[in-house]
């Protein structure tokens, strides 16, 4: 698809606005929060009136806090009628929480994002599932609009880059990502401190509930599945919130028994289930028979029943696909 009057158009748009909102999704991953934040700190650098937030719970992940986080403001303290908001990395308008209707009031609302299930929910659209990461199509936007790409920015969007693609590993990882990467190494980012902040700065109680969630790990050899369960309980012991209990799949994925992990996180209002695929299985499909969605690699749901009971469904939906 040419999405090159899609670039202009939001460029035109960006030029021209006053006020301006970036909003992504709720509990925001890197590739969310640094495109939203990279893309801010260069329209405020434009001069335009910047905000950026994102819907309930409104926890800022730790491991994101070497980010310019003083732009955010609290979703309830997001403005309506703004002159134009961009919502980057959600696939749909519900994935804004509590500031999809907010969003909604802008006078155009620009969507930018790279999830495959994307069918569109603003007046412009920038959607492309080949792009690696959000973060990547917020530097082609910037170029369009000439906004300067600082260290600042780079910072911000190389962390949407690195998360997105597995630390340039997963197959996204496309020689334009790296070309990409390169640029924004060249403006100073700096590569070890983004991976430690990271990926390598956890609490001593993650330790535990690693432990746990790795001890609970079942294979499921003719479906080609492992998975395991994080109770509520677990991050209570360790004192931990469940934003620092993050990449807890990536542990028990790496099985070689296991083309499917799925990873299922008990939650008040039943179980938050996360997918990964080594390839072959699109668990996007999966996540999708589960009421979910998600891409090729990677994908998440929600069930209404408590996790040791979810595992069925999830074991049927992976069957009904195999
Ligand atoms: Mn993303």
């Amino acid at each position: 698809m040419n999405l090159q009057p899609a670039f202009e158009r939001a460029a035109k748009e960006l030029e021209a606005a006053n006020t301006i909102g970036i909003v992504c999704h709720v509990g925001p991953d890197g590739d969310a929060i640094g495109s939203a934040l990279g893309l801010a700190v260069a329209a405020e650098a434009a001069g335009k009136s910047v905000v950026v937030s994102f819907g309930e719970p409104f926890v800022i992940p730790q491991q994101f806090s070497f980010l310019p986080l003083d732009l955010l403001v609290k979703p309830g303290d997001f403005p309506e009628g703004l002159d134009v908001v961009v919502s980057c990395d959600a696939a749909v308008a519900d994935r804004l929480g509590s500031l999809a209707p907010k969003a909604a009031s802008a006078d155009t609302l620009i969507v930018i994002d790279h999830h495959a299930s994307n069918v569109g929910f603003g007046d412009v659209e920038i959607i492309d599932p080949q792009a690696a990461a959000t973060a990547q199509l917020v530097a082609m936007l910037l170029r369009h609009v000439d906004w300067a790409i600082t260290k600042e920015v780079a910072t911000c969007l190389y962390t949407g880059l690195v998360t997105d693609t597995g630390r340039f590993q997963y197959s996204n990882t496309k020689s334009e990502v790296l070309h990409l990467a390169a640029d924004l190494l060249a403006t100073g980012v700096q590569p070890e401190l983004i991976g430690q902040r990271v990926y390598e700065e956890v609490p001593f109680g993650y330790l535990s509930v690693a432990a746990a969630v790795m001890n609970r790990a079942t294979l499921d050899p003719s479906l080609g599945l492992i998975s395991s369960i994080l109770y509520q309980s677990d991050l209570e012991a360790a004192g931990l919130s469940y934003e620092e209990a993050d990449g807890l799949i990536d542990l028990i994925r790496v099985a070689k028994e296991a083309g499917i992990a799925c990873l299922l996180r008990e939650v008040d209002a039943g179980t938050k289930g996360s997918l990964r695929s080594r390839g072959a299985v699109d668990v996007g499909a999966i996540a999708s028979l589960l009421g979910g969605g998600g891409h090729h690699n990677a994908a998440g749901f929600m069930i209404p029943k408590p996790p040791d009971d979810a595992l069925g469904d999830v074991a049927d939906a992976v069957r009904r696909l195999s």
